[in-house]
């Protein structure tokens, strides 16, 4: 970036080189120069990559194996039954700031634009695996209900319980308008078991492991993660630390 920027300076005029390399000399300048620029690659980053795509991998690189974490089987006799029917009851509900609220069952949401992709899973707790994954974009079930522009966060209800209330998990309007983020039906080509979230897991591909909400119920825009759990959007989050923003 320096180099880049006096090669720029010194394309302009001999005398403009002379005066950066002065201030490139002097040691607290320098200090400051290049605090600037971690400063502004940081900020570059953060405004620039949110876009921007989470490594796609070949079919030939899935793992063999892709390990549950977390819930395995919610367990719960809502969800039992749920299972029973093979899902036929189940109805993924949208609402919170939206003009339409919804309630889709899986052959409506089967039926929306979909993406497929193989990408790595990445847990905290220090594993990964390569999968593929297979379901309607989130940024057009969010259309479909008309999200309003009020709305900053969307919030996501699952069927497991932890100490008696369901797990929840929030992004915010970039990562759920993000390509690559998708209520996932598919895992590997056939439909999600129940250990890997069934019957509609998110997957946020540019954050880490337990943002990935599996066994969604219910999909809530929000101005504000002041009403949701203890405040700080997801139950990790407020129980055990863990970051809100888990960007990779
Ligand atoms: N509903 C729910 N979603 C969850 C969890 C959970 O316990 N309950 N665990 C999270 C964690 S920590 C990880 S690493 C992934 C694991 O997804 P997998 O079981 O498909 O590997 O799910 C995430 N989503
Ligand atoms: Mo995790």
């Amino acid at each position: 970036m320096i180099v880049a920027r006096r090669t720029l300076i010194a394309g302009a005029g001999g005398l403009l080189l002379a005066g950066c390399d002065r201030v490139a000399a002097n040691p607290q300048a320098r200090r400051i120069l290049f605090a600037g620029e971690d400063m502004h690659r940081g900020l570059q980053r953060a405004l620039l990559d949110r876009g921007a795509l989470a490594p796609e991998f070949r079919p030939d690189q899935m793992s063999p194996i892709f390990r549950a974490n977390g819930t395995r089987d919610p367990g719960t006799p809502a969800y039992a039954a749920m299972v029973a029917d093979g899902f036929a009851g189940y109805r993924l509900r949208v609402g919170g700031l939206v003009d339409r609220p919804l309630s889709l069952s899986l052959a409506q949401l089967a039926s929306m634009p979909a993406r497929s992709q193989i990408t790595r899973h990445d847990c905290v707790e220090g594993w990964s695996a390569i999968g593929q994954w297979q379901g309607p974009m989130l940024g057009n079930v969010l259309k479909a209900a008309g999200m309003r522009s009020t709305a900053r966060y969307v919030v996501f209800t699952c069927a497991d319980l932890y100490n008696g209330q369901p797990y929840y998990e929030s992004i915010d309007t970039v990562d759920a308008f993000h390509p690559q983020t998708i209520l996932a039906l598919k895992m590997n080509g056939a439909r999600l078991n129940v250990a890997h979230g069934a019957p509609v897991r998110l997957r946020v591909e540019r954050q880490l492991g337990y943002k990935h909400a599996k066994y969604v119920t219910g999909i809530d825009a929000v101005a504000s993660l002041a009403g949701i759990g203890k405040g700080k959007g997801g139950y990790w989050e407020d129980n055990v630390d863990y970051d809100w923003y888990a960007g990779i």
